[in-house]
């Protein structure tokens, strides 16, 4: 799922219209020679600042834990021996733990939070030979100690972005990426494990009119031609009025496109706003109650009821959408009762029994824990987590009350016989992605490509290989993994 690489193409755009030159380089689908790309992109445009976008620090997945911060050390490296100028780190990763990405790649400054303003008064301070420490957001070495001045996190009315303008879109398009757009900055959510509402977006609410998003689709649609736009926002759907303004807006305009967004709550998702979807041109979407059991939903405080979520369902039930359900197994207080009512709710409702919409139920085992959350604290107050904890180390929770090997059983049974349960397991497949996509796209099948995963889980249980790839003690496997990295609950030794 590559995403073209929109926070860059903002702080680009900032740049250019304050009066700076500025050039791209994606590294995204460079493979091997990134050495080479790098030296030529610094022969060709000379540039006297260099800015790194951190977007993953890794995939947040415990069963197949991948890292990328090996990939991005060599990255940084070969800048560093082709281009001798202050190099800025900037990002949704570079922001989750700053100090600690600072120190790994060796930045000279990191930017925290939205990059626009900040990059720019930064770029301002070296040029007039000021010392930006004082600068919000601008994180860097003073009196030999890092030091980081707290972000300003201001309205959110900035140049768009304009995707096409500084990266290649083909690549993107080709493997059925969208193109991705942001409604509006800021969550108003208090899920216990979120980082969302503090160092990545704060929790103000910073909202776009919808006459600007809808103009910035627009434009796009007709410079670039993409075959769906995906909102990126947080939550979509909140505020509730605020994503109504926008899809009344689009089915306005005279066009038609395709919409997809990531990260929808069930809150007021009924019959009339499954509409407007529809109309507005949505055929799929993701959502993240990340559990059905009353209990859990309170623990995570997802901020809406178990009643709200099963009547949620329901609604989309009578719709032809492709859903892709997130469940997060193992939070504060989850027990294999409180799974199994997550479960029971993924066999009961998100079933297809001959309707037309598509369900895909994705449960992920461990929560990560990320500094500055709730759950941290709760990490902490259980004496999991250290204050001086290495934050470069990925920690995950999972609850000393759920039994491991009865959970892998529980999401095994469900997963036998229903081809919507997708286990953090089945990731494997992702990595034929590339194949698929051709595939999809020769037989020209609707995206967004995910939605086949619920057939190609239906043809792996029909013919039985579904499990065949699996280690043979998952369980077993989940503990050696825990083992291998940092963790809390339960299994903390
Ligand atoms: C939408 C989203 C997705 C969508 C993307 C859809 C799309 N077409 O773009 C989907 C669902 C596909 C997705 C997938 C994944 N995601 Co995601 N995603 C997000 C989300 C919610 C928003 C990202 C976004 O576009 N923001 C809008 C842009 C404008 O903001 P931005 O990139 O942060 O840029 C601003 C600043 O960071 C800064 N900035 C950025 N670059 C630079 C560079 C410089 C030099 C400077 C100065 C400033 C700067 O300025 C920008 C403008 O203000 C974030 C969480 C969040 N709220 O940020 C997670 C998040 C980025 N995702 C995350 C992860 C892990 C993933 C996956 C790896 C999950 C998985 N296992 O598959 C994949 C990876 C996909 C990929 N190829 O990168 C993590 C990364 C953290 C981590 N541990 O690594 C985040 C932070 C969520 C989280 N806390 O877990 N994701």
């Amino acid at each position: 799922m590559a995403a073209p690489p929109l926070g860059i193409c903002y702080v680009a755009g900032a740049a250019e219209a304050a009066g700076h030159e500025v050039s791209v380089l994606d590294l995204c689908f460079v493979r091997n020679n990134c050495g080479n790309r790098i030296r030529q992109a610094v022969e060709s445009f000379r540039p006297q600042l260099i800015g790194i976008s951190v977007r993953n620090i890794d995939n947040v997945n415990m069963i197949h834990p991948v890292c990328y911060l090996p990939d991005l050390t060599k990255i940084v490296k070969q800048i560093r021996l082709h281009a001798d100028v202050p190099l800025v780190v900037g990002g949704a990763g570079t922001s989750l733990m700053p100090a600690q990405i600072f120190k790994l790649l060796g930045a000279d400054y990191i930017v925290v939070s939205d990059g626009e303003v900040s990059f720019i008064r930064l770029m301002e301070a070296l040029e007039s030979g000021r010392s930006p420490h004082d600068i919000p957001g601008v994180g860097m070495m003073v009196d030999g100690r890092f030091h980081l001045t707290k972000p300003e996190l201001n309205d959110f009315t900035v140049t768009p972005p304009d995707l096409g303008r500084w990266v290649d879109l083909k690549p993107y398009q080709r493997i059925g990426s969208s193109y991705n757009v942001q409604t509006k900055r800021g969550c108003r959510h208090r899920c216990i494990y979120c980082t969302y509402n503090q160092s990545l977006e704060g929790n103000r609410l910073r909202l776009r009119s919808p006459v600007d998003v809808v103009d910035e689709i627009e434009e796009a649609l007709f410079k670039y031609g993409p075959k769906s736009f995906e909102f990126v926002d947080s939550v979509f759907n909140d505020p509730f009025e605020h994503s109504v303004a926008i899809l009344e807006e689009i089915i306005r305009r005279p066009w038609n496109a395709e919409f997809t967004a990531m990260g929808l709550t069930p809150n007021r998702l009924d019959k009339q706003f499954l509409n407007l979807m529809w109309r507005a041109g949505f055929r799929s979407f993701m959502i993240t109650p990340e559990s059905a059991s009353p209990i859990m939903i309170r623990n995570y405080r997802k901020g809406f009821s178990p009643d709200e979520l099963f009547q949620a369902a329901e609604a989309v039930n009578r719709t032809a959408f492709a859903v892709w359900w997130f469940f997060m197994i193992g939070g504060p207080g989850e027990t294999n009762r409180t799974l199994q009512e997550s479960l029971d709710f993924a066999l009961k409702h998100l079933q297809r029994n001959g309707r037309s919409v598509t369900h895909i139920a994705h449960f992920f085992t461990g929560v990560r824990v990320y500094p500055g959350t709730a759950l941290w604290d709760i990490a902490s107050r259980g004496g999991f987590v250290k204050a001086d904890a290495d934050l470069g180390n990925t920690v995950w929770y999972l609850s000393e009350n759920l039994d491991l090997e009865e959970a892998v059983e529980q999401m095994s049974r469900a997963a036998a016989v229903a081809p919507e349960v997708y286990l953090g397991f089945d990731e494997r497949i992702l990595m034929f992605s590339k194949a698929g996509a051709l595939f999809f796209k020769i037989f020209r099948l609707p995206r967004p490509y995910w939605r086949y995963f619920r057939a190609v889980n239906s043809f792996g249980l029909r013919t039985g290989i579904r499990f065949m790839f699996r280690p043979r003690d998952l369980a077993g496997f989940l503990k050696d993994s825990l083992r291998c990295q940092g963790y809390a609950g339960r299994l903390i030794s």
